[in-house]
């Protein structure tokens, strides 16, 4: 019996929707979604007399759309708890991909209802905050991140932040496995890299910032970034995967009013495929819980992502109302008071692909370039140089092969990567 398909029921206003991908395995479509929603609420494999008409009417949810292998589920908000994203993805996005009625599923898109959205911090900067506190305006911000990924001493990695950062740089970031190690510990690294930063502000007369990595257990995150706030540091950046939705939300809790920037590391084993958890719905859930920026892909780069899907993660972490899209799977959501925050393009980019990126994303984004500006034949600060005088070019609407005519950085960058 497919106790919870009803094609006739209508969503209300306070239910959660989900909606799925799913490849049913020996049995039909409609019986592995049955046992989906059965599975990610009240119910099980077996009948019980326990799970009464009185629990079933009040919390059951509704199939109430199948559309080839899509299907949506309103859930009664009841079956989730407020400010609990860790529940809310164990009901979800739970047992559910490891049932064996489906051959796949993917988590496609979550419409969150306004009682869950209001309690979730969100960011405390957002794109606003952030660009007040750069004196960046309107121009896309433009970082890098410290090369070798891992092997520097604390040091080293301070100067050749330096280098960055006075070749035009606004942002230096960690790297997504760069924590406390034997040879750079964190708080040395915090300490000298901090200096080095001052002193680039003092030479350029620019705002420039430092994003160290606090990724680590949930109460050692907390000292990281207690130290970081000690050190008059503006950031700190954290894998929001690997560290889980726990951990963000208790860094969120405890944030000392730093900036945070969202790495995703670890999102492919979900994202990529027919099997696991669209990039989309995990980029709503960092907004809510409320990073102030996050890498959704750079499409022109080295990491999957088509220019179709990094768009549209895009609006949904910069609008405030994001209209539904049955072609794209994208729910209808309303953000309230959530502030929109800056999506981080990374991964593979150099000063060539800047005006490609930008006309496909526009200028609230954050470029980052790692080996797109260290492997400048000229080095580090002509390699920040050239990819922020191509941030500029593209800001003036001049092509890069003029402005390369008076630009030497870019003009070598030209022969680096063409
Ligand atoms: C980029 C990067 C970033 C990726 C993450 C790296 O370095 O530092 O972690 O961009 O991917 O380690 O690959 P490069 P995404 O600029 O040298 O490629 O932004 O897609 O999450
Ligand atoms: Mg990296």
């Amino acid at each position: 019996m497919q106790k919870y398909i009803d094609l006739t029921y209508k969503p209300k206003k306070e239910e959660l929707v989900a909606e799925y991908y799913i490849q049913p395995s020996k049995t039909s479509l409609w019986n592995a979604a049955n046992a989906v929603a059965g599975e990610s609420s009240i119910d099980t494999w077996s009948t019980i007399e326990t799970l009464s008409p009185k629990i079933f009417n009040k919390l059951r949810p509704h199939i109430y759309d199948i559309k080839g292998n899509i299907i949506k589920i309103a859930y009664p908000t009841d079956l989730f708890e407020p400010g609990n994203m860790p529940q809310i993805l164990s009901s979800i996005a739970g047992n559910i991909f490891g049932m064996k009625c489906v051959e796949k599923l993917k988590l496609l898109d979550i419409h969150f209802p306004k009682k869950l959205v209001s309690s979730f911090k969100g960011p405390k900067y957002g794109i606003q905050g952030i660009r007040k506190l750069a004196r960046v305006p309107k121009r896309p911000l433009v970082g890098t991140i410290i090369k070798p990924k891992v092997g520097l001493n604390a040091k080293e990695h301070a100067e050749l932040a330096y280098k960055s950062w006075i070749g035009g740089l606004d942002i230096v970031k960690d790297d997504e496995n760069l924590s406390s190690l034997s040879f750079n510990k964190f708080n040395e690294r915090v300490k000298i890299t901090v200096k080095m930063k001052e002193k680039a502000e003092k030479e350029t007369g620019e705002r420039k910032f430092y994003m160290p990595n606090v990724t680590a257990e949930t109460f050692e995150m907390l000292k990281r970034t207690k130290f970081v706030k000690e050190q008059g540091n503006e950031y700190v950046m954290v894998d929001i995967l690997t560290t889980g939705f726990a951990g963000l939300q208790t860094l969120r809790d405890n944030s000392e009013d730093l900036v945070i920037h969202a790495h995703r590391a670890m999102h492919g084993a979900l994202t990529r495929h027919d099997h696991g958890i669209a990039m989309l719905p995990l980029a709503k859930i960092a907004r809510m819980i409320g990073v102030d920026q996050l890498h959704i892909g750079a499409i022109v780069g080295k990491m999957t992502g088509s220019a179709k899907e990094v768009y549209h993660i895009g609006e949904e972490i910069e609008d405030n109302l994001i209209h539904p899209s049955e072609k794209n799977h994208i729910l209808s959501q309303e953000w309230y008071d959530k502030k929109p925050i800056f999506a981080v393009c990374s991964g593979g980019l150099h000063p060539l692909l800047v005006p490609q990126l930008m006309h496909i994303m526009g200028n609230d984004i954050i470029i980052q370039g790692g080996g797109g500006v260290h492997a400048h034949p000229n080095g580090t600060t002509a390699g920040a140089r050239a990819l922020r005088q191509a941030v500029d070019a593209t800001m003036q609407g001049i092509s890069l092969q003029e402005y390369a005519k008076t630009h030497l950085e870019l003009k070598l960058a030209f022969k680096q990567f063409s």
